[in-house]
């Protein structure tokens, strides 16, 4: 039976659909070629049929590739309210929407979107009220959509921008340089960037920026990114005379990022080894000729991150003996540990950002994973607490030591990001661009709950939903979470969510050990081999949404990207009875191998490596790929992935979807999504991202047979 009515309201359209649709059939799913490839690891053999589905371009996967989206986009093709959830998403997003804005040399730079158009444009504006012109349009780039701004930086003038993007969702790089007056590009063009951003130089002639070497082969979505560099560019002159600044032949994996301080006077240079929060600290001398790259802080032992400089000293953010964060003083003159000055101590809040902007320090806070924002004069003592407009996420609070204004974007499950401007010696916030978006947030309400992990540790929780929803354990719950990296999940509008509320759902977020919500403690205790920790946090969550009446196992979803992908697929290898549905989106699937392919070596500080003995065990016994087995009822899944992510490869999803439709037993749906010219999901296009959204909910809300009622 199928019910559409259409209310009388002029923009309230009310899709009611109650699905009876036939019962589920077992699909028959594509059998992609199988090999007799076993690794011996220390002495443990591992099988790894599927080892071909690694060679995205080899023509049979192209093939594989081929029949498992039609045979997903068949089975979604069936879903009657697949379109009314598209619809309905199409709608909530179109509404205009505002960056943060920058300024530069007294003009005003900011991104913009208008509601549905594919990538965000660039803005800039003489004055604060003054009426802004495009300066970049990457809409124009590509005629689907496919080419992103990634990264910019405005030279300080305010005259010219120096410009990243990246074709199909790649994590390669190309940047030019535009002039703000013209709006022309120069003829400057710099190739095989990655991991970096551009630092203007003060006399605006140049930018310091690092990349890699061109790749020998074609296969650069998928070799390994070794030797990062950093170089100088000079305007006007071809790449090839860039001057090569830092590069480290000894050691294949330091990366370095370059950024200029405000005053002119240094380059300095952040050293890393992988996604580690620790880095080493150096710094070049710019007002002298060629002089000689200073190692500061050169022990690898903690974060440290360069916050401004008065004269030779430094001030550092870093997690050194306080891992929740703290704000010290370095004289570059005297930099021996014992002469560091401790400025703003450790609180029992983790230290997040810290900037120097109107002589002060303005530092951003998290409390229970929402921020707080606090002032600090420049000897550290307190001044005041930025009065937010509410209980959520603001970030940006950029600027310089002597600017008096900054904004930043402040935004809550239920409050579409709205960007502020905070008038520093007034301490005062005033609404600068509010978007106007066709959701009712007064039905909705965000609670935060602490749950006990099964080791006992208390866990913080997310909860919206409609008020008054009933505790009658039938309510679809969607549980989503990351746990790892350092990486902070703190509340945010999203359209996607705001439609899975109007459909009915629940919307959870559980803030896991890995993450940097409270701390490098924190983080610590969701990696290597507490990695499953992360995987306990949030079955953990599940079970008190279960014990705790929100739903049910059959009425539960889950949902991870990436790093979260990797949990979604060890929760429901774990514990397969525990959940209704399940969406792991580009995800890291085999722990045995990701440290082979582009960047994710770099991911050994949070998992270490099979080819550490110790390690292996851990990641065998956790790893997606390696815990399926034969025989068992797995919930319906849908895995994405996208043929030109280049951060996770899609191999990982590849093989582990072909295991996965093989080992399956019960009659639930595994599906594969592929998209195509998309990546690991930054940059991807509106349109795209509307599609895929609108295809989750809807295999999401067949398998926990939800009514959609939808506005
Ligand atoms: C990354 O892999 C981030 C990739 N990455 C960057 C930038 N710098 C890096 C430096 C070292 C290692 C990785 C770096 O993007 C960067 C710097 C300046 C400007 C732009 C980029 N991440 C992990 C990831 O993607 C966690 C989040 C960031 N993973 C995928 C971990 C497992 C799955």
């Amino acid at each position: 039976m199928l019910v559409i009515a259409v209310a009388s309201l002029v923009f309230a359209m009310t899709v009611l659909v109650a699905d009876d649709a036939p019962s589920p059939t077992i699909l028959t799913y594509p059998h992609p070629k199988t090999i007799d490839q076993v690794d011996d690891y220390h002495g443990t053999k591992v099988a790894d049929p599927y080892r071909g589905l690694e060679d995205t371009d080899s023509a049979d996967t192209r093939a594989w590739i081929e029949s498992e989206n039609k045979l997903t986009f068949h089975y979604l093709d069936q879903i009657p309210y697949r379109h009314a959830i598209h619809e309905r998403l199409m709608k909530l997003w179109n509404y205009e929407r505002y960056g943060v804005p920058e300024q530069q040399g007294g003009r005003y730079f900011y991104q913009h979107n208008s509601g549905l158009q594919n990538q965000n444009i660039l803005l800039v504006a003489d004055s604060l009220n003054a009426e802004p012109r495009v300066l970049l349009d990457p809409n124009t780039l590509s005629s689907d959509g496919t080419v992103a701004l990634v990264g910019h930086a405005v030279s300080d003038d305010g005259k010219l921008l120096a410009y990243g993007t990246a074709a199909s969702g790649s994590d390669w790089m190309e940047w030019r340089v535009r002039d703000v007056d013209t709006g022309k590009d120069l003829p400057d063009l710099i190739k095989w960037v990655k991991f970096s951003g551009a630092s203007w130089t003060k006399d605006n002639k140049g930018f310091y920026y690092s990349r890699y070497d061109a790749p020998k082969s074609d296969t650069a979505l998928r070799d390994a990114n070794y030797f990062h560099k950093l170089y100088y560019h000079r305007l006007g002159s071809p790449q090839s005379e860039d001057k090569l600044i830092y590069d480290r032949p000894d050691n294949k994996e330091l990366g370095f990022g370059g950024n200029v301080t405000d005053d002119g006077h240094y380059l300095t240079i952040t050293v890393w080894q992988g996604t580690s929060p620790k880095n080493r600290l150096y710094y070049k001398d710019l007002t002298k000729p060629d002089s000689e790259v200073v190692k500061l802080l050169d022990d690898f032992d903690a974060e440290y991150g360069f916050v401004d400089n008065d004269g030779p000293v430094f001030w550092i953010k870093t997690d050194r003996d306080a891992p929740r964060g703290r704000v010290i003083a370095i004289d570059t003159r005297h930099p021996e540990r014992a002469n560091w000055k401790t400025l703003v101590p450790q609180g029992k809040d983790k230290l997040e950002h810290a900037n120097v902007i109107n002589d002060s320090f303005v530092l951003g806070y998290l409390k229970d994973a929402q921020t707080e924002v606090r002032i600090h004069d420049l000897s550290g003592k307190l001044l005041h607490t930025v009065d937010l407009p509410g209980i959520g996420t603001a970030e940006g609070f950029a600027g310089k030591r002597k600017d008096k204004e900054t904004f930043y974007a402040f935004t809550s499950f239920i409050t579409p990001t709205t960007i502020y401007r905070y008038d520093l010696p007034a301490a005062k916030s005033s609404v600068y661009r509010q978007p106007k978006v066709d959701f009712d947030s007064s039905r909705y309400e965000t609670k935060q709950v602490f749950y006990n992990s099964k080791d006992g540790t208390r866990v913080p929780m997310f909860i919206t939903a409609k008020k008054g929803l009933k505790l009658d354990g039938q309510n679809p719950v969607l549980l989503y979470a990351y746990g790892g990296f350092n990486i902070s999940l703190t509340p945010a509008f999203s359209v996607g969510n705001a439609v899975w509320l109007e459909m009915g759902g629940v919307y959870a977020q559980p803030n896991l050990r890995g993450g940097g919500e409270y701390g490098e403690e924190w983080h610590l205790a969701g990696t290597l081999q507490r990695k499953q920790n992360v995987f306990d946090d949030f079955v953990a969550a599940a079970e008190w949404l279960i014990a705790n009446k929100y739903t049910s196992p059959s009425k539960l979803a889950i949902r991870g990207g990436s790093n979260g992908g990797l949990l979604v697929g060890a929760c429901m290898t774990q514990r397969p009875d525990l959940f209704g549905a399940t969406l792991p989106a580009v995800g890291v699937m085999d722990m045995l191998r990701f440290h082979k392919f582009t960047i994710g070596w770099a991911w050994t500080s949070d998992y270490g490596s099979s080819d550490d003995p110790e390690m292996f065990k851990a990641l065998y016994a956790y790893s997606p790929l390696h815990n399926l087995k034969p025989g068992t009822k797995y919930p319906p899944t849908l895995i994405t992935t996208a043929d030109h992510d280049d951060r996770v490869v899609p191999g990982h999803s590849f093989k582990f979807a072909a295991t996965l439709q093989a080992d399956q037993a019960g009659p639930a749906p595994v599906l594969i999504r592929i998209e195509t010219k998309a990546g690991h999901g930054a940059g991807k296009p509106i349109s795209k991202q509307i599609e895929e959204t609108a295809d989750s909910w809807a295999f999401v809300a067949r398998n926990l047979d939800m009514q959609v009622a939808l506005r």
